[in-house]
């Protein structure tokens, strides 16, 4: 038996070694390693065999097809080595799949572009504390205690002074309360309100305000900024409209309308059939507002704006849902 087993392991050793094809090692594969080859059969012939046979043809059976397996890898090597490689699978006229390349965020975008109007209308970027307090985020800015924004239910609060900003403008006090006037400034930033999120609102969601406080700046001028900065946005032609608001920090205060882009003002959903789609609020900072920073309001005037950045990319490019810039999926981020 043993001796028999012998012979047959010269014979697989010299057909693996010796197979000239694919197609021949398969063959000897199945030959010599299948399950019906005779080293198979000798394996399952095991259990009729006296004790002391059985254990020494076992083990010749396992020694050899641990050898046999050896050779026929090393054997499958070389086939594949002189037919190329396993390279030789891979089809080379297949274009090539482009690896992504990482990208700012539109919201990231859409900052810069705004940050470098403004730059080139004499604004410098000033920034401020995402966690905030009352007298910052509401008092100085004119919102009284009773002020619905002030209820819990609007507001994230962390104690019963502390709370995440509602809107930029306490970085414009901040920085009022550390400068004297001539102050020309652009408070971009993420900003918190305690909303139950929908299609156009956040829970967070990124601001742009402006300030520019000197004496004698009037609302004249306020107007001549803003067209100025829209024309840059959106191409010189774009018909602007002012028209009356309301803001507990300015005085008097206005809204700031487009004319639609979708439909050039002739009436669409988009602008629900006004021809109008309102981009900024605006207005002459309150008086109340320079007493808070010590600034003397029979001295200085100041106009003051605020727009919503993720609404601004949302117009550009007919997004429908603000809740898609923070969910961070690729999808969407690489579409816009
Ligand atoms: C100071 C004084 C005045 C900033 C202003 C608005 C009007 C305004 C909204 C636009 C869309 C907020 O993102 S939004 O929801 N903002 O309408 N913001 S005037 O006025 C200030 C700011 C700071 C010291």
């Amino acid at each position: 038996m043993i001796e028999r087993l012998k012979e047959l392991r010269g014979e697989a050793v010299a057909a693996f070694d010796g197979a000239a094809s694919p197609q021949e090692l398969e063959e000897a594969r199945v030959r010599y390693l299948g399950r019906k080859s005779e080293l198979n059969q000798a394996s399952r012939g095991l259990k009729d065999l006296p004790e002391d046979e059985r254990r020494a043809v076992g083990r010749a059976v396992n020694e050899i097809k641990n050898e046999l397996a050896a050779h026929l890898t090393a054997a499958t090597d070389r086939l594949e080595a002189a037919a190329g490689g396993a390279a030789s699978s891979v089809d080379l006229t297949l274009p090539g799949r482009r690896p992504w390349v990482g990208g700012k965020h539109p919201i990231t975008r859409t900052l810069e572009r705004l940050e470098s109007i403004f730059a080139g209308l004499g604004f410098e970027v000033a920034t401020g504390p995402h966690i905030e307090d009352d007298f910052h985020n509401f008092e100085a800015l004119n919102i009284p205690p009773d002020h619905p924004a002030r209820d819990m239910h609007d507001t994230f609060y962390i104690d019963g002074d502390r709370l995440l900003r509602t809107h930029t403008s306490p970085v414009q006090i901040r920085t009022m309360k550390s400068r004297k006037p001539p102050v020309r400034i652009i408070a971009p930033g993420r900003v918190y309100r305690n909303e139950t999120p929908d299609a156009s609102h956040g829970s967070e969601f990124y601001q742009l305000e402006g300030l520019y406080v000197d004496r004698g700046v009037r609302f004249g001028e306020l107007m001549g900024v803003l067209t100025k900065f829209l024309g840059e946005l959106y191409g010189e032609a774009i018909a602007v409209r002012f028209r009356p608001g309301f803001f507990p920090f300015t005085e008097p205060s206005t809204e700031v309308d487009i004319e639609c882009r979708i439909c050039h003002g002739r009436g669409c959903p988009v602008c629900k059939n006004t021809g109008w789609v309102e981009l900024l609020g605006a207005g002459m900072v309150d008086p109340r507002v320079f007493e808070a920073v010590g600034y003397d309001p029979d001295v200085y005037t100041g106009y003051a704006f605020g727009l919503g950045v993720d609404r601004i990319h949302m117009m550009m490019c007919g997004v429908n849902d603000i809740r898609l810039y923070h969910e961070n999926d690729l999808r969407f981020l690489r579409q816009v």
